[in-house]
């Protein structure tokens, strides 16, 4: 699949673009592509502190609507850079996690506009966890998902205990999560792991495609994204409530004045993200 060049922007917000995630933008669309095809994209500091930053500049952009997640080279991700330092004892991964997973999955998941990974090959471990905290993901057939964490002895982290069961149920989850083996894109779709499996050379394209469609998508789009998330921990009662709260959000932006226009006139709404 075609990767997109680092490029400088002239508009107001600056996207972070370092060699080790470049950044381009096209129609409303932020592509963040991880750049260590060598280690198949494995995550260091630096690409944690750069996704995270790159979300959190997205959020303040109103130029950008849909932010997509890719890897350069055969791989997505393929989890913590083992070789990056990473020992068993004396290591404080429980601070590593807090100082530079949780900011990137926050940022993500917090994010009021919608993420889509483009698995475009193996997405191992926290490189998995990634893929999982996005709100969409489309699969190349060539990709692969592999809960690798208990492969080397440790756990899910990054978010997959907590994305695996909701998208494919606790024994599913635990399943995946015990064995760590590798799940082909077929099974990935067949278990609601991906919402989409394309042709490899076609990956680029559908992403293109799916992604410009959400870009066209009103400001409920983003308030969408708070609801069904929130519904996961909400009781009914409390859910209402939150529905509440967001549609009066909703009912305030002009997309909700120009889509009763577009209705009463016969025409497609534009709508701004506004
Ligand atoms: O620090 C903390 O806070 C802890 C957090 C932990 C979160 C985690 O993510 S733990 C899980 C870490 N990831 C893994 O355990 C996966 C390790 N990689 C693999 O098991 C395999 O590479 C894959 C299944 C992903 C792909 O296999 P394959 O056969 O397609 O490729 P390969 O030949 O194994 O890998 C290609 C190269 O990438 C190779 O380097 P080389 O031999 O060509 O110089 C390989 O060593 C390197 N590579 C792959 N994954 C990593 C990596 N190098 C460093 N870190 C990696 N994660």
């Amino acid at each position: 699949m075609p990767h997109p060049e680092p490029r400088g922007y002239s508009d107001p917000m600056s996207i972070t673009t370092t060699s080790v995630l470049l950044s381009a933008r096209d129609a409303g669309v932020l592509t963040l592509t991880l750049n260590r095809p060598e280690v198949l994209n494995g995550l260091t500091d630096e690409v944690l502190d750069a996704v995270a930053e790159g979300c959190r500049d997205a959020a303040k952009d109103d130029s950008v609507r849909v932010v997509v997640i890719t890897g350069a080279g055969r791989g997505f991700c393929s989890g913590q850079d083992l070789r990056g330092g990473i020992t068993s004892g004396d290591a404080d991964i429980r601070g590593h996690l807090r100082d530079h997973y949780v900011p990137m999955i926050k940022a993500i998941r917090e994010l009021e506009k919608p993420v889509v990974a483009s698995v475009n090959g193996v997405a191992a471990g926290a490189g998995m966890s990634l893929a999982l905290a996005a709100d969409f993901r489309i699969a190349g057939e060539s990709a692969t998902f592999i809960q690798a964490f208990v492969r080397i002895g440790l756990v899910p982290d990054a978010g997959s205990s907590y994305f695996l069961p909701r998208l494919v149920g606790t024994a599913r989850a635990l399943e995946l999560a015990m064995l760590g083996e590798t799940v082909d894109s077929a099974e990935a779709l067949r278990l609601g792991l991906v919402h989409r499996v394309v042709d490899d050379a076609h990956l680029a394209h559908a992403t293109a495609d799916f992604a410009t469609r959400l870009a066209r998508a009103p400001r409920s789009a983003g308030l969408i994204k708070r609801l069904i998330n929130q519904s996961l921990d909400n009781d009914l009662d409390t859910q209402l409530e939150r529905e509440g709260e967001a549609q009066d959000i909703a009912a305030h932006s002009d997309d909700f004045g120009a889509g009763l226009t577009a209705f009463m006139s016969k025409h497609t709404p534009e709508f701004t993200g506004h």
